[in-house]
């Protein structure tokens, strides 16, 4: 059992600002700094606190607060050295470590470095050489081929400069959720706290849970509204008072991310909570239905003539369009109103059906944690299993394991067990899926293992064809269990690799491998459409964390929404069952 909307209520208190966001996007700053210097280790050390900060449940200054240094230095991944920075920060406000590497090299990092392909030697180099500080800089600069003309720096160079640009565009203003929304929950528990709210929230893109947010939308009932707006405006992560009324009123957060909320009287509660959380297509489908029946449908409720019909629940509404209630994660007007209205609405996989979670990382290679850590904190979540899958040797920058090592590990995860109870932990492995979709490891050392994924890393640049082959060829193995990541995109940053998708869910059917569905924030690889062509085709889907550190294990709750955004029932997903179970399908 998976109990992670429990957690969240458990861990958040309201009142105060959340550091974690800062804090996280300095330290991942640092760490670009340090790489422009060649400085060794330290880089990924920085990073790694930081990912492991932004996935925090609790807020780093109440950490502080509470237990000081010591306290800080037992998040996964924060050395002595980096607590004290972030000690630096909350007393002063600033990390003077950090202000003089910006000072050297004094550009937007934030939005340089999320351009594919700019690594932190080239955006040196291009401060250097063009005093490029920004995207407009190095749009400018690209255009006028100034860029090709720098020693090192190619024609090809410039163009894939100039398409990740185009990409950084499309993406511009939106906001990927697993990252924004510890924030998004602890702003829904401050307001909560208020005794002056009856009920709190939150709707739109946020509680239909897609893959990146562009505001936040909070509904409140509350006999007082003027004190929560007082209240609201007023939180300390607000740069900029949008608009405040009585009844809307919006923000802009440090963050960039703009917050609504609006005051609602609790007989429309229902219909605004229907009308606010959307999608725009799946409403005007709705209020099509009901101008059918003669009826009105607003955000204040359904209508027929002056008199209310339904509104105070999103319940009532539905039930007198003649609809099942549609999970919100379905409502994007593709198929789900039909559906309802024949009562054939999937039972949709649900956020406390996850048994086990199949791909955990660990400190043999590049996660933070120890298999044991690792272990305890998924049973703390309530899981029965972890399958331990560190990556493989031809992943070098990782310490990607041997043959050898593999082995010795599987020898740590026998005797781990023998010594924790109430969790299982499975062997497994992450390989990298070769340029021909041969495996990095040998069969033999495979045949030893519980269970085995495979996953693309490195060579994207194939065709179509060559690509789908190379996958096809992975799935066709034998050996392998798993196909993680199927196609590698990272939200906002890279593009999935091209890939006959169709063929590749066909062959994961028939060759029963499973096609998981990673849940790290920026990757949701599968996403909801390919999640829902396996579902009708009958391919086996799992869900895993890709969790490098503790913190990371919540990030489950997320893949079970891409999930249930995909239409998947617990019966499709493999890691709902009991091990012994789940480990037959895996040996089937
Ligand atoms: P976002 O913020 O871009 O991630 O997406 P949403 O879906 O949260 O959109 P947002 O914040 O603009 O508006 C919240 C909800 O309000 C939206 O899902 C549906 C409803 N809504 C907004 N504009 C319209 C409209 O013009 N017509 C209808 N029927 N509904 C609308
Ligand atoms: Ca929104
Ligand atoms: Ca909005
Ligand atoms: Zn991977």
């Amino acid at each position: 059992m998976y109990i992670s909307h429990k957690i969240w209520v458990l861990c958040c208190r309201g009142g105060f600002e959340t550091k974690n966001f800062e804090v996280a996007n300095i330290l991942k700053e640092i760490a670009v700094f340090l790489e422009m210097d060649d400085v060794q280790f330290k880089p990924r050390a920085y990073e790694k606190a930081a990912r492991s900060i932004e996935a925090l449940q609790e807020d780093v200054e109440e950490i502080y607060r509470k237990g000081g240094i010591k306290a800080l230095m037992e998040i996964p991944g924060v050395g002595k050295s980096i607590a004290e920075k972030i000690e630096e920060l909350i007393k002063t406000g600033r990390i003077k470590y950090y202000e003089e590497l910006r000072e050297k090299v004094p550009v937007d990092l934030e939005s340089l470095s999320g351009i594919e392909g700019l690594g932190p030697k080239t955006i040196k180099t291009l401060w250097q050489e063009l005093k490029i500080r920004n995207i407009e800089d190095l749009e400018k600069a690209a255009l006028a081929h100034k860029i090709c003309k720098l020693p090192g720096f190619k024609e090809k160079t410039e163009q894939n400069i100039l398409k990740g640009i185009e990409f950084a565009k499309r993406s511009k203003g939106r906001f990927i959720l697993g990252f924004t929304l510890p924030l998004i929950r602890d702003i829904e528990n401050r307001l909560k706290s208020l005794p002056e709210t009856k009920r709190v929230v939150v709707s739109g893109s946020v509680r239909r849970m897609k893959e990146t947010i562009g505001d936040a939308d909070f509904l409140v009932i509350s006999d007082n509204p003027k004190r929560v707006m007082d209240f609201f405006v007023s939180m300390p992560e607000v740069v900029n008072i949008i608009g405040k009324g009585e009844t809307k009123s919006s923000v802009k957060l440090k963050t960039g991310m703009d917050v609504d909320v609006r005051v609602v009287p609790e007989e429309s509660f229902g219909a605004a909570l229907q009308y606010f959380t959307g999608s725009k297509d799946h409403n005007v489908a709705l209020r099509r239905i009901a101008q059918e029946k003669g009826w009105k449908l607003s955000e204040y409720g359904l209508f027929e003539g002056e008199k209310q019909i339904a509104g105070r629940t999103e319940e009532e509404i539905y039930k007198k369009l003649g609809l099942q209630w549609i999970p919100p994660e379905l409502r994007e007007n593709t198929g789900e109103i039909d559906a309802a209205r024949k009562n054939k609405l999937p039972k949709l996989v649900d956020y406390q059906d996850l048994r086990g979670d199949l791909q955990v990382h660990s400190n043999w290679t590049d996660g933070v944690n120890t298999i044991r850590e690792m272990a305890e904190e998924a049973k703390k979540l309530g899981l029965e299993y972890i399958v331990i899958s560190d990556h493989s040797k031809s992943l070098a920058m990782t310490g990607g394991l041997d043959e050898k090592m593999l082995l010795k590990q599987g020898e740590e995860i026998d005797a781990l067990n023998e010594q924790i109870s109430g969790i299982r932990i499975l062997k497994g492995v992450e390989l990298n899926i070769l340029k021909d979709g041969s495996l990095d490891i040998s069969d033999e050392t495979l045949e030893e293992l519980d269970v085995v994924s495979a996953g693309i890393h490195s060579q994207f640049k194939q065709s179509r064809e060559e690509m789908t082959r190379r996958v096809l060829k992975a799935i066709e193995n034998p050996n392998l269990d798993i196909l993680c990541h199927p196609t590698t995109r990272e939200i906002q940053k890279r593009d999935p690799v091209p890939l006959d998708m169709d063929k590749i869910i066909e062959a994961a059917k028939d060759n029963g491998t499973i096609l998981d569905i990673d849940s790290y924030p920026d990757r949701l690889d599968l996403k909801d459409e390919y999640i829902r062509k396996a579902v009708e085709v009958g391919a086996k889907l799992g869900i895993s964390s890709d969790a490098h550190s503790k913190p990371h294990l919540h990030y489950l709750e997320l893949g079970i929404a891409q999930a249930r955004r995909g239409w998947a029932t617990a019966k499709d997903i493999v890691n709902t069952r009991k091990v012994e179970e789940f480990l037959k399908m895996v040996k089937s």
